[in-house]
């Protein structure tokens, strides 16, 4: 029984941030999404999409997800790069989303059924002082969240990655301070940051410690360094921070240079979380066999979809590496339900990062899981359980945005 597809569109929305997302739709009217946004270049995918992907979709069976990403994985001779796995990661999830809408099933019940009752996530907690953090962990944990992230200003400069400041800590249409923590910013270039990371290496572990005496010993409680630190900093690091137990020290150098995680490793006892920015299995092939990472960062949306990040995920499993899949506002709802499905079939579930899509974005996408005593569950509705109003997406049109550049106090370029 084959299952001709009909139809392949992308559609690119902006309700409030951009998104680009793949409605695959077969002959006999079943219909699938899948998650291509890429952070500030969503138009590289969706041109990949439509004009090299699309086209090569209409015609083919539906069922046939494995040998599609073959296809065009291989088949595309360019291998890997972020432009080319998240347009493979939208056809792979809308192809998943039609194969359990064919069998009437929510998705995770095709990829083994539930391995647990919901997925723990971890909320987001910053302040530009000690007084603003510890009041936005209090929200967070009013809110239900049983982990949390901590981001906080340091002092002597004016704007940290991952730090809402007073002026758009309120970007919750609802006038609540939910935080979009990285708006890729709507204009022609990009906003400039200025980076200093000795002044950040003295102050965190300070701060780290702080929200440790202030909210106790059981508080999960992680931290995102952003690519920014070399080996030996991150090293210094792990280790000052190892008194205030994280739960993980996530990014701690560009993730490129696989091998720059031994140094790190071998002076500290915290855990790291990497992966990002990686989209392929290769990406992390290091990072396993010599096990020096705890969590995999990669998402769905970025890394080759449902059957990538699977693979990724049960090649870490031997090295009892869990999942900590990325889930900022930017991998949009169709992405995070794909994380859902899959989070709650696999084996090793670490923990799933929910940034919380604001309620314009959800009224795009209409999602049918759910957040609850801090864990999240898929919902049962066939499917990834995510709808697309094409009315919504139609009103709310692509705006050019980037994310921010960082430059150290001197001037030079510095990773982001
Ligand atoms: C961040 C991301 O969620 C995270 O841990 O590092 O928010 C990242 O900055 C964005 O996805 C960039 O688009
Ligand atoms: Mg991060």
């Amino acid at each position: 029984m084959t299952m001709p597809i009909a139809n392949a569109e992308v559609l690119v929305s902006n309700p409030g941030r951009n998104f680009v997302t793949l409605r695959i739709t077969t002959d006999d009217g079943f219909v699938g999404l899948g998650d291509a946004t890429l952070n500030g270049r969503e138009l590289a995918v969706a041109a990949y999409l439509s004009e090299h992907l699309a086209p090569l979709l209409i015609g083919r069976d539906a069922h046939l997800i494995e040998d599609t990403w073959q296809y065009l994985y291989r088949g595309a001779y360019w291998r890997r790069g972020p432009v080319t796995m998240a347009a493979i990661a939208a056809v792979d999830t809308a192809l998943w989303d039609i194969k359990a809408k064919v069998a009437g099933l929510p998705l995770y019940q095709l990829l083994g059924g539930r391995s647990r009752s919901g997925l723990l996530v971890y909320g987001h907690a910053s302040g530009m002082d000690l007084h603003e953090l510890y009041d936005s962990i209090r929200e967070q944990l009013a809110e239900g969240y049983r982990a949390i992230r901590v981001q906080t200003g340091v002092p002597g400069l004016a704007s940290v990655y991952g730090v809402a400041s007073s002026a758009n800590a309120s970007v919750g249409d609802g006038g609540d301070r939910r935080y979009d923590y990285e708006p890729a910013r709507r204009s022609a270039v990009p906003v400039e940051e200025s980076w200093d990371t000795r002044a950040y290496l003295r102050h965190v572990p300070t701060v780290l410690e702080a929200v440790r005496n202030e909210f106790g010993p059981e508080l999960p409680l992680l931290h995102d360094a952003h690519h920014r630190l070399t080996p030996i900093q991150a090293a210094k690091l792990g280790k000052a921070v190892e008194p205030y137990d994280l739960f993980w020290l996530e990014d701690v150098t560009p993730a490129e240079n696989q091998a720059a995680l031994r140094r790190v490793r071998e002076h500290t006892t915290t855990p790291l979380a990497i992966g990002e920015v990686f989209n392929t299995i290769w990406d992390y092939r290091e990072l396993f066999e010599e096990q020096l990472i705890d969590y995999v960062r990669s998402a769905v949306t970025h890394a080759g979809g449902i059957t990538g990040l699977r693979r990724i995920l049960d090649y870490a499993a031997i090295y009892q590496i869990k999942s900590g899949v990325h889930g900022p506002t930017d991998v949009s709802p169709v992405g995070l339900a794909a994380a859902i499905h899959l989070g709650i079939a696999i084996p090793n579930f670490g923990i799933q990062e929910y940034m919380r899509h604001s309620p314009a974005t959800d009224e795009l996408f209409r999602p049918g899981y759910t957040f609850a005593d801090g864990m999240l569950t898929p919902g049962e509705a066939p499917g990834l359980g995510v709808d697309y109003d094409d009315a919504v997406g139609q009103a709310h049109p692509y705006q050019a945005a980037y994310l921010p550049v960082n430059r150290l106090l001197d001037g030079t370029v510095h990773d982001w």
